[in-house]
């Protein structure tokens, strides 16, 4: 564990196997609501000590923030290495990630430069009032197993940049990288006690972490059941929560889209990182009248698809995260096949080709599929895509929004009222046309329904971890005179 800007260990430990080997791959201390104290007690230190880090004008903060960003440039090989061997994803996938996390870090830096507040000058002449922007205190963030750099980055440097400190409480599947980090920031020269983390299990750890009454705002990434109870328990002492949770994402393919790139971004869309992704592409609602075609040339795509270890430069598809986690998804595929839908391709465990021993699914494809059965309806998190015809656009925007989730839906068509259109009527956070998971560090990602609470990227991102203060000052009467009046 990191602590105070320094390393813990504890006699417990939690083992970490590999997803794509099997083998053991890592130990990581068991922490416990003691730990989770002494963390909350030095980040809460850090941030009361106005003079190190909450203090201090924004660019401050933004200069050491882009030293520690210098640092994971520097060591992107040795994290990406760790990734793809924890989370079982290709290693191109890991270094991608990596690099993406230091592109969110940067712009979050930027912005510390200029954190917005207002000026209300309005309310008469003996009257002033500034709208200011404080940061929030100090933040627990608890991320989950399936981009642990990525879940990290879109709260971590926007949470810093705003003046916040933070305990953190990563997967106890994959926490190799975020203690890395963690370290990293001390070489930058980012005060002890600004970041924080503590290992260990949601069940103490994250239950700790969400009670303790020195924590101000928990920011949590994961399963839309553990972000309901996180809510909760929040509630009871009014502490301010982020929730980024599961999703259902829809894409609705038109007769007149470009088929090629829908095929593409409809494929990239439900394979990407094994399907283990909150906005993964894991409905395809195809217009009638090209559906067969569209479906034949979909299952040619997947049968290219390269699945394969960590370190396969040219695998696109990598290991799922456990054991129990294949056996859910392949519970799904045969509860589809029972239901009657078509397994067009896929659908089994891969051993061969060296894959024997980690837990492998076939990207999977089912057509006929009705929004009665249970693939249509729950995150499967898997390589699977369930396929579901319609002949109107009013039945496709009912079908897209026939879910609980809302976090991100596509559209491809060339026509651009109704692809507007259309993107109106989707009750999600983002909104793809043309495209399927674009991203910009810009651009605020979040959900709405069940998907979660608060936005994360964008300003709108660092803004949540502020809050606002509004200070009337009352002025004097006049009581000077100018020299020549004298
Ligand atoms: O998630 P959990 P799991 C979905 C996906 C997946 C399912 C289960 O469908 O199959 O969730 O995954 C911590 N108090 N997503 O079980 O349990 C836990 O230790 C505080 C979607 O791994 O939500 C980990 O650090 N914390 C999602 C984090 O919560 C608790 C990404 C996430 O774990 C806790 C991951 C508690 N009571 C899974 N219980 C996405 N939005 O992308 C657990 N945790």
């Amino acid at each position: 564990m990191w602590i105070n800007g320094g390393w813990l260990k504890t006699a417990k430990t939690i083992e970490r196997t590999s997803p794509a080997h099997g083998a053991p791959l890592a130990r990581f201390a068991e922490g416990g609501e003691g730990e989770v104290g002494a963390a909350v007690a030095a980040a809460r230190a850090a941030f009361d000590n106005r003079s190190i880090w909450s203090g201090i004008p924004g660019s401050e903060r933004a200069k050491a923030i882009t030293r520690w960003l210098e640092l994971i440039v520097r060591d992107t090989d040795r994290l990406a290495t760790i990734e793809a061997e924890e989370v079982g994803k290709p290693i191109r996938f890991a270094k991608g990630e990596t690099e993406w996390a230091i592109e969110l870090g940067r712009y979050a830096a930027a912005l510390a430069y200029q954190i917005p507040g207002d000026l209300v000058n309005n309310i008469g002449d003996a009257n002033l009032g500034l709208v200011s922007r404080e940061p929030r205190g100090v933040i627990g963030m608890i991320t989950p197993w399936n981009f642990p750099l990525v879940t990290l980055f879109q709260k971590l440097p926007f949470a810093l940049a705003a003046g916040c400190t933070v305990v953190i409480k990563p997967s106890e599947l994959t926490a190799g990288t975020t203690l890395e980090v963690a370290a990293l920031a001390r070489e930058a020269g980012i005060p002890d006690g600004v970041i924080n983390v503590v290992t260990g299990s949601g069940r103490t750890v994250g239950e700790a972490l969400t009670g303790h009454p020195g924590v101000d705002m928990i920011s949590f990434t994961g399963s839309t059941v553990v972000g309901k109870r996180i809510a909760q328990r929040c509630a009871e002492q009014m502490k301010r929560v982020g929730l980024e949770l599961g999703g259902k994402a829809a894409n609705i393919v038109f007769a007149d889209a470009d088929i090629d790139s829908a095929i593409d971004g409809i494929a990239f869309g439900y394979i990407l990182n094994q399907g283990e992704e909150c906005v993964q592409g894991t409905r395809l609602l195809i217009e009638e009248s090209i559906a067969d075609d569209f479906i034949r040339q979909l299952v040619e795509r997947s049968r290219k698809i390269r699945i394969g270890l960590p370190d396969d430069e040219q695998a696109d598809v990598g290991a799922l995260i456990h054991e129990q986690h294949m056996e859910k998804v392949l519970g799904y595929i045969r509860t589809g096949v029972e239901q009657g839908a078509k397994l067009e391709i896929g659908g089994e465990r891969l051993t061969g080709d060296g894959l024997g021993k980690g837990y492998f699914v076939a990207p999977t494809i089912f057509s006929g599929v009705t929004p009665e059965m249970t693939i249509f309806r729950e995150e499967i998190f898997g390589p699977v895509l369930a396929v579901t015809t319609f002949k109107t656009v009013e039945e496709a925007i009912r079908l897209a929004n026939d879910t609980n989730y809302g976090l991100g839906n596509g559209v491809w068509t060339k026509d651009i009222d109704k692809a507007i259109q259309v993107s109106r009527e989707l009750k999600s956070g983002t909104v793809y046309v043309n495209t399927f998971l674009e991203t910009s560090v810009q651009m605020p990602f979040g959900g709405f329904k069940d998907s979660g609470l608060g936005r994360e990227n964008g300003m709108d991102g660092l803004l949540e971890f502020t809050e606002v203060k509004s200070t009337f000052i009352k002025l004097g009467k006049r009581g000077y005179a100018l020299p020549h009046t004298v």
